[in-house]
């Protein structure tokens, strides 16, 4: 397969003024005409270049230029590209292809879902509908035109808005849509099938109306009312926060139950994973509420950041899901509890992210070439992406940060452009030279920071030392210093702040700093100093670097219960818990357990002065996954018997006090989604998944009785999952049985089913893997049941996964080479537990890359699989 560079970019060399589509649907397959009016780009220096369409998996049925139907020695079809030779300055070129959405399981292009048509073309799926230049600087303005039975397929849907519609023979019917956004290929949707319509309205800042509509299966009707109001929430707050204004007349969302993705942002039809769209009291957790609100205001967001300005080429990615999720976060963080939304996403970016940023896949936030663009929807796109932003913001401040994102919307509204022409923006409006800062963009891998401090106290100067490394990545080496803003506190023996006067003279100096790093090493000299203070680094994880600081237990406890930066208090108690647990590996079960974690969490426990939310966060240990992250050579069992090890001992040490916090979070009244709430579910469900942890009966009881009674889908699954996890073997069943009995016509609700059972230690051994995949819920057409099953038992298993007798990888491997003949995109996907071989102790990584040398030599492997294979055998 080809690499596409950077490097080599090119203006197009013909422009798509106008597209005119007319699908023609029907059960066997689909015709497309499309119509395009064309134009030599006068900014292009390749005079005289053939016009090259791309295509994929198209018959094509004809060509005609300006009317006339050319002869097939008129132009060549490549499959890959459709090319004509002979064309004039301007043209229309008409071209007819006969596709079969109902063969198609790649679920890019146009497919078939439940019996609904629906469109993915993000990022190259354009081409598999019809002949296009389909690259995201083409930018046209569409008319779209659906003709489909009219019984299967009343509702027929497009971009923009309606503006024909009407009966034809033979009981089929049409609707034409315009849009009058000029956009690129990737935004284009089309969804035809028979949903029910929830009608809602917005009226926006200058006093329009914009009728809101969702479509969903008529089963699903009743779970639209928390996206709407997301979505309803989401338009004001972009109104208010960054000046942004819905442009069209309508807004439409549609589910759909097979996706590859979340969601997907097509200019005023966004299409979404019915996972991540319907909900309801009874069956959706408090999670999953938040993640719907999260992707509704982030897709509606792209109508800004994403489709008004749009990306110049894919290597641009992040200029539109970088800032898109920063606004997301913003959005969550104001409608919630903002410390426990950094810690959530600091605890993605730090288990995940740098994971990746560690492993054979490591790519700039800009990448400088891929094979596949499927394989860069990456956690260093979107969530570095995101922290990239983020910086920006910190070091611009609010204010010249809105002054920044005007700029970049209004100098670049209608066009497609370069995450450098955001920087730029910034840099315009506030004056700031971010020359350095761009590093973030170019170089891959994740900073280290090493600080050392030291405390004068003839002088009373507490001195910060600051050397900062960026490590070598596939294909990168030798990188230059970055620019790093790094928050700080630091504290007295009171736990008071203490003002950072950085020179002598200096009196009233704030008690909190973002200092600048920009050097390889920086030395900081705080003044007027009575005794050493504890610091507080890196607050509200203000870069996405990894700090390295010779901490003292002492010093954890005590920013644990007096740092005034929350994420700092949690981060000092997972350092804690980590050091606790990473001095266990390699002893005997005779080791002391550091009795003061112990004393710790019982103060979190019975702390009501604390913001709830915050308490049930620090209550949870480090994942697996993130203790494998921060080892050299990771040894599964050791860890996980480790952290078992801690666990067990906080639960037994705490049982009583676990009961009590069990009892005072468990109120009865009104489900409620407040903060309040939903902080009380959760330090509910992590009592009771303690105490069944040790097997404590009267938990069992509360748990039982919980599964049965509960009004939320929160609360029934956490006892499920307590359950699950717990050593009552005939309980367990009982509930798993009673629970599918109960759902199992929810599709949303039987994959939380099937991963609840695959990612436990108790249930999910490869024989039940397997038993779950032949079961009756199993669908290996649909992404969502793939990841909830081989997703949740390769990702979030470990113990089962890194079986020493290397079952987990050559299953994983059977799955994937399986999965890449129908949908490679998600074979693709699950590459990643095995791509990080060279992370585990040597009996794991020989096993690992055996079973990537076994996809590797599998005949016809798909270029997504290919890519990701390769990198990481490299
Ligand atoms: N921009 C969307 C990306 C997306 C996607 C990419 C590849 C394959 C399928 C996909 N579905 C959606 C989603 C977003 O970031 O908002
Ligand atoms: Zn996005």
């Amino acid at each position: 397969p080809q690499t596409i560079y950077l490097s080599e970019y090119k203006v197009p060399a013909y422009l798509v003024e106008q597209i005119e589509l007319r699908f023609e649907l029907f059960e066997d397959g689909a015709r497309v005409h499309s119509t395009l009016t064309v134009r030599r780009n006068p900014e292009s220096q390749e005079t005289g270049k053939p016009l090259e369409l791309d295509g994929d998996s198209l018959k094509l049925e004809s060509v005609a230029l300006n009317g006339e139907t050319l002869e097939s020695t008129a132009y060549e079809d490549r499959g890959d590209k459709l090319v004509v030779p002979d064309v004039p300055e301007q043209f229309q070129l008409a071209v007819v292809t006969w596709i079969e959405p109902q063969n198609n399981t790649r679920l890019e292009g146009l497919y078939k879902s439940s019996g609904m048509f629906c469109t993915q073309c993000e990022a190259e799926g354009f081409r598999c509908i019809t002949y296009y230049p389909d690259r995201p600087d083409v930018m046209a303005r569409f008319r779209t035109r659906i003709e489909a039975d009219k019984s299967a397929y009343p509702v027929l849907l497009s971009n923009g808005n309606p503006v024909e519609q009407g009966d034809l023979d033979n009981g089929r019917h049409f609707v034409t849509w315009e849009d009058p956004f000029p956009k690129p290929s990737y935004l284009f949707a089309l969804v035809a099938g028979d949903l029910v319509e929830k009608r809602d309205s917005f009226t926006t800042c200058s006093g329009r109306d914009i009728d809101l509509r969702m479509y969903v299966e008529p089963r699903n009707s009743e779970k639209c009312d928390f996206a709407m109001d997301s979505l309803k929430r989401a338009m004001r707050w972009d109104e208010e926060v960054y000046g942004r204004e819905y442009d069209l007349d309508i807004f439409m969302i549609v589910a759909v139950d097979d996706f590859n993705m979340g969601a997907m942002e097509n200019k005023g039809l966004n299409i979404f994973n019915s996972s991540c769209v319907l909900a309801s009291q009874e069956t959706a957790t408090d999670a999953i509420f938040q993640r719907i609100e999260a992707i509704v205001a982030h897709e509606y967001f792209h109508n800004w950041s994403g489709n008004r300005v749009t990306c110049r080429d894919w290597f641009q990615l992040s200029l539109k899901e970088g800032f898109t999720v920063f606004r997301d976060a913003q959005f969550s963080a104001d409608e919630g509890s903002p410390t426990v939304k950094r810690i959530e996403d600091a605890t993605l970016l730090r288990t995940a992210q740098f994971a990746e940023d560690a492993g054979p896949m490591a790519h700039p936030v800009r990448p400088a070439s891929y094979i596949e663009i499927g394989n860069f929807y990456t956690l260093t796109i979107y969530e570095k992406g995101e922290e990239v932003v983020r910086m920006i913001h910190n070091l611009l401040g609010s204010e010249m940060f809105r002054k920044g994102s005007d700029l970049y919307f209004e100098r670049h509204d209608g066009q497609a452009v370069t995450t450098d022409d955001f920087v730029k923006a910034m840099e315009d409006a506030s004056g700031r030279d971010l020359t350095q800062f761009r590093l973030w963009y170019e170089q891959a891998g994740t900073p280290v920071l090493n600080v050392e401090d030291d405390f004068d106290a003839e002088q009373g100067v507490y001195r910060l030392t600051i050397r900062q490394t960026v490590p070598d990545t596939p294909g990168q080496t030798n990188k230059k210093p970055q620019h790093i803003p790094f928050a700080l506190g630091l504290l007295d023996s009171n736990g008071d702040a203490l003002p950072l006067n950085m020179d002598a003279a200096e009196t009233d100096a704030p008690t909190e700093r973002v200092l600048e790093i920009t050097g390889a090493e920086h030395r900081f000299e705080f003044y007027g100093l009575d005794e050493k203070p504890v610091p507080s680094l890196l607050r509200d994880f203000s870069a996405p670097v990894r700090v390295h600081y010779p901490w003292a237990r002492e010093q954890l406890l005590f920013l644990m219960s007096h740092d005034p930066d929350g994420f700092n208090r949690w981060d000092a108690g997972q350092r804690l818990a980590i050091d606790v647990i990473q001095s266990l590996i390699g002893h005997d079960d005779e080791t002391e357990i550091e009795p003061r974690l112990v004393e710790s969490y019982r103060g979190l426990l019975n702390n009501d002065s604390l913001d709830q939310a915050l308490v049930a966060k620090m209550l949870q240990l480090p994942s697996e996954n993130y203790l494998v992250e921060l080892s050299e050579q990771a040894d599964v069992p050791s860890i996980h018997h480790a952290r078992e090890r801690v666990l067990l001992h906080l639960a037994n040490a705490l049982r009583d006090d676990l009961l009590a916090c069990y009892q005072r979070n468990n109120q009865a009244g009104e489900y409620e989604l407040t903060s309040d709430a939903i902080a009380r579910r959760s330090l509910k469900n992590i009592a009771l998944g303690w105490l069944l942890h040790i097997g404590d009966e009267e938990a069992l009881a509360l748990a039982t009785e919980q599964f049965q009674n509960a009004d939320n889908m929160t609360d029934r699954l956490g006892a499920l999952r307590a359950l699950v996890n717990s050593g009552f073997d005939q309980e367990r069943t009982e509930a798993l049985d009673a629970f599918y009995e109960q759902f199992q016509h929810d599709p949303q609700v039987v994959e939380m089913w099937f991963s609840v059972q695959s990612a436990s230690h108790k249930t999910g051994q490869l024989p039940h893997i397997r038993h779950l995949l032949g079961h009756e819920a199993f669908d290996w057409k649909n992404p969502n049941k793939v990841r909830s099953v081989v997703g949740a038992f390769a990702g979030q298993n470990l113990p089962a996964f890194h079986n020493p007798d290397g079952s987990g990888y050559e299953f994983l491997a059977e799955v994937i080479c399986r999965l890449d003949d129908s949908n490679p995109q998600i074979a693709a996907r699950l590459v990643t537990p095995l791509s990080r071989w060279k992370k585990f102790a040597p009996t794991y990584s020989e096993q690992m890359k055996k079973a990537l040398e076994s996809i590797r030599d599998k005949e016809a492997l798909s270029k997504d699989v290919y890519e990701v294979v390769h990198k990481s055998l490299a």
